[in-house]
C-alpha cells in the first residue's frame, strides 16, 4: 500500500555531448520531462521519454504533460494503492498515451519500493547486481569515421555495437565496420525508415552476422515485418512496433520479428514491461532493453528492469558521461567492461541533484490534493 499526496512536474534540457544522427534526423540535446510523487515519506521519480515532436511514436512532451496535469494526476493524486498495478488499473481505461501513462506508473514503483526499503530490480523479480550494456551509435558522415567511433567503444568494453542506419546508407557502415571488427556482437536499426520494396537491400546485410535489424518497416506494421522477416536469414528485433503484451504476442505470433527491445515507457510502465518480458520469454525470443537517451532516472529505472532472467542481450543503457557533462541525479550511472551496476538503495538507487534541476530547469509545477 502506497499514498500520493504531490507530484512535481520539471522540465530539463539537456546538452548532448554528441550529436546523434538517426534516420529521424539529427539531435543535439534533449529535453527531459520529469516526474516527482510524494507519499508516504518518499519520493518516486520518473523521466517521460516522449520527444517534443511525435517522430519516434505518436506522443510528445506538451501532450504528455497537459494529459498529467489535466487527467492522468487528478486521478492518482491523495489516493493509495494497494501495488502499483492497482495505480496502472486507474490509469487503465485509458487509451495509447502509453509514455504519459508510464510517467505516473514507473514514479509510484519507485515510491513503492522505496517506501518498502526495496531496490526496484528486486521488487520486479530480478536478481542481476549488473547488468550488460551496449550502445547505439548514430550516422556518421563516411565509412572511416563510422570505424573510429566502432573502435572507441569496443576498446570502454561495450558488449554490443548498434549502428543507426537510413536508406543509403547502410551496407556501407556495416560492411566498413564488419571487416575491422570480425568478431563483435553487431546490430543496426533503421527506426521504420524502410518499405518491403527494400527487402534486397536489407537481404544484403544477411551478410554481416547481425544479431539482429531493428525496426526496419513501420512503426505500426506488423504484417510487412512478418513477410521481410520470410526474406532474411537475420533476425528482426521490433522496438517502436511493440506498445504492449499483446503488440509482443502478436509480433512474435506473427514471425513480425525474433527478438523484442523493451523500452519501459513505451509500453506504458514497468507492469506492462514485465508482461511483454513474460510473454517474450514463452515464445524463446529474447528481450534487450532499449533507450531513449535518457537522463540518471529514466536510465536507472532501465537498470533497474534488465535485472529479469529475458534479458538475455546488451540493452542500450551506456555510461551516463557519455551522454551529458552534468546529469540531474547525484550518483555515476558507468559501465566499465560493458558491465553497468545497478544502482544500490531502495527503489530505482538515484536522487535529484535539486541544485542542477533548479537552477535549468523551464518549468517547475507543484501539485497537492
Ligand atoms: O530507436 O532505439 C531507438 C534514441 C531515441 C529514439 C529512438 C532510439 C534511440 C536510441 C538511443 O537508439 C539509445 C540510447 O542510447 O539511449
Ligand atoms: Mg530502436
Amino acid at each position: 500500500m502506497f499514498r500520493i499526496d504531490a507530484a512535481e512536474i520539471l522540465l530539463v534540457r539537456l546538452p548532448l555531448k554528441f550529436r546523434f544522427e538517426t534516420s529521424f534526423g539529427v539531435q543535439t540535446e534533449k529535453l527531459v520531462p520529469l516526474l516527482v510523487l510524494h507519499g508516504d515519506g518518499v519520493q518516486g521519480l520518473s523521466e517521460g521519454t516522449m520527444e517534443a515532436a511525435p517522430m519516434y511514436r505518436e506522443e510528445t512532451i506538451v501532450g504528455a504533460l497537459n494529459l498529467l496535469r489535466e487527467v492522468f494526476l487528478p486521478r492518482v493524486l491523495g489516493r493509495s494503492f494497494a501495488n502499483p498495478e492497482a495505480l496502472e488499473a486507474a490509469l487503465g481505461s485509458f487509451r495509447g498515451n502509453r509514455m504519459a501513462r508510464a510517467m505516473v506508473e514507473m514514479a509510484a514503483w519507485d515510491l513503492w519500493a522505496r517506501s518498502l526499503g526495496v531496490p526496484l530490480g528486486t521488487l520486479l523479480g530480478g536478481h542481476r547486481t549488473e547488468v550488460e550494456v551496449g550502445v547505439s551509435l548514430g550516422i556518421q558522415p563516411d565509412e572511416a569515421a563510422t570505424v573510429d567511433v566502432v573502435r572507441r567503444h569496443v576498446e570502454q568494453g561495450y558488449r554490443r555495437i548498434k549502428l543507426k542506419i537510413k536508406p543509403g546508407w547502410d551496407v556501407q557502415p556495416v560492411r566498413a565496420t564488419r571487416e575491422a571488427f570480425p568478431d563483435i556482437r553487431l546490430t543496426v536499426d533503421a527506426n521504420s525508415a524502410y518499405t518491403l520494396a527494400d527487402s534486397g537491400r536489407l537481404a544484403a546485410l544477411d551478410a554481416y552476422d547481425l544479431t539482429y535489424i531493428e525496426q526496419p518497416l513501420a512503426w505500426d506494421d506488423l504484417v510487412d515485418h512478418a513477410e521481410l522477416q520470410r526474406r532474411l536469414r537475420t533476425p528482426l528485433c521490433l522496438d517502436e512496433s511493440v506498445a504492449s503484451a499483446q503488440d509482443a504476442r502478436k509480433g512474435l505470433a506473427l514471425g513480425a520479428g525474433r527478438v523484442i527491445n523493451i523500452k519501459v515507457a513505451r509500453v506504458g510502465g514497468h507492469a506492462e514491461a514485465r508482461r511483454v518480458h513474460d510473454v517474450a520469454q514463452s515464445f524463446g525470443a529474447p528481450v534487450w532493453c532499449g533507450g531513449m537517451l535518457e537522463s540518471g532516472v529514466g536510465r536507472a529505472h532501465n537498470i533497474h528492469l534488465s535485472t529479469l532472467p529475458d534479458f538475455k542481450l546488451p540493452g542500450d543503457t551506456s555510461s551516463a558521461s557519455r551522454y551529458w557533462e552534468t546529469d540531474v541525479v547525484n550518483e555515476a550511472l558507468e559501465a566499465e567492461d560493458g558491465l553497468m551496476p545497478v544502482p544500490e538503495g531502495p527503489g530505482i538507487g538515484v536522487t535529484l541533484n535539486r541544485d542542477f534541476t533548479a537552477r535549468v530547469s523551464e518549468l517547475h509545477e507543484e501539485y497537492t490534493v
